[in-house]
């Protein structure tokens, strides 16, 4: 690929204030552009290059993502660091120890793909959108499928009807001139990951916003044959408008992380009516004077969006509390190490 300019990389002017005068003489940014085993591939305005990953940053917490700025040392082709990111995609892995795992960084939008048929789900994407505001990302919500059902109009206003204020497309993947609803999102230097089930037709919109260019043909799937994580989203792919899209892995689960205020955003009506409950502790649960039960006995709220709420509030809440408890149990370990260093220094009489 010929050099491109860093802002048709995605380069925004906020990234600078995380660098200093100094960082500038040692590096120079470039943007994750894939993610392998053995390193990155990055592109700069010095066109595209790899790198090898430092160990410092595979570790899980701050896991190098695909769409991250890195600092590259100006001589050696070393990783500096990380620059401060400004989104970032991530979700929980399945497993008990509820470790993050990083999908894709510095994303402007989160297309949330489903079909006009069984895919849809409120509850689902209701869970896909808290994602996407704990993220820092702006949710649009696109309904692939309307050629193949005479409900289309339906969906769409389902959609629209029960998630507030997002922005809800419907087109018909397969069809080159459907894709135009897309285009505003999609402008050059714009960045959008794509999320959803299996078979929706992420990969099909992919392939039409790539153009004849460049192919991305294999799937990423979340497990190997062998059952074991393979790493994420690992590729990044511009296509004809001079955007970056990023397709994720298919999952078979999404659990979503300490998300708390995200879905205060997610279910701000919600919200917005236990501020009206008479106490402010209402478990909305036979207490008295509750504007939440109110609004559901007046069929303003939906039982399955207070459930859902409920649902992924207790989600939430696990998550936050194993995020504590691992790092209480990292900084007990860090605190045992140094006590055994000092122990052995004492015996060597230093
Ligand atoms: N008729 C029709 N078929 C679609 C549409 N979107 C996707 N498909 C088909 O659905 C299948 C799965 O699509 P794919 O892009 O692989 O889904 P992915 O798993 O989300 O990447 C393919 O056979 C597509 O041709 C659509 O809007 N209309
Ligand atoms: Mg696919
Ligand atoms: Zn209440």
């Amino acid at each position: 690929m010929s050099s491109q300019t860093l802002s048709q990389l995605g380069w925004r002017p906020s990234y600078a204030q995380h660098l200093t005068l100094m960082d500038f003489e040692a590096g120079y940014p470039a943007r994750v552009s894939a993610v392998h085993r053995s390193g990155l591939t990055v592109l700069s305005s010095r066109g595209a290059g790899s790198v090898v990953l430092p160990h410092r940053l595979v570790d899980a917490e701050s896991a190098v993502a695909v769409g991250d700025w890195i600092l590259i040392e100006h001589e050696a082709d070393r990783v500096i660091r990380l620059i401060q990111r400004q989104s970032l995609i991530e979700r929980v892995a399945a497993g008990e120890d509820h470790r993050r795992q990083s999908i894709a960084a510095n994303v402007d939008t989160l297309f949330i793909v489903t079909s006009c048929n069984d895919d849809f789900n409120l509850s689902r994407l209701e869970r896909y959108l808290a994602l996407a505001y704990e993220a820092g990302v702006e949710p649009v919500i696109v309904l692939t499928k309307v050629d193949l059902s005479n409900k289309a109009n339906d969906y769409v206003a389902e959609a629209s009807g029960a998630l507030g204020t997002v922005t809800v497309l419907a087109i018909n993947a397969t069809d080159a001139t459907a894709v135009a609803p897309l285009a505003p999102w999609l402008e050059a230097g714009r960045t959008v990951a794509f999320i959803g089930s299996s078979g929706v037709g992420k990969s099909t919109l992919i392939n039409r916003l790539l153009g004849v260019a460049s192919q991305h043909t294999q799937d990423i799937r979340e497990d190997d044959a062998r059952g074991r994580h393979t790493t994420t989203a690992r590729e990044m792919f511009p296509t004809a408008s001079g955007a970056w899209v990023i397709d994720t892995p298919g999952m078979r689960e999404l659990r979503i992380g300490a998300v708390e205020s995200a879905l205060d955003t997610v279910f701000d009506d919600i919200a917005a009516l236990a501020a009206q409950c008479r106490f402010r502790d209402c478990h909305h649960d036979g207490d008295a004077d509750c504007a939440v039960e109110r609004a559901l006995a007046e069929g303003a709220l939906d039982h399955r969006r207070l459930a859902n709420y409920r649902k992924l509030q207790r989600e939430a809440a696990e998550a936050q509390r194993t995020l504590r408890e691992k790092r209480e149990r990292s900084r007990l370990f860090g605190a045992m190490t140094k006590e055994v260093m000092r122990a052995k220094r004492d015996r060597l009489g230093r």
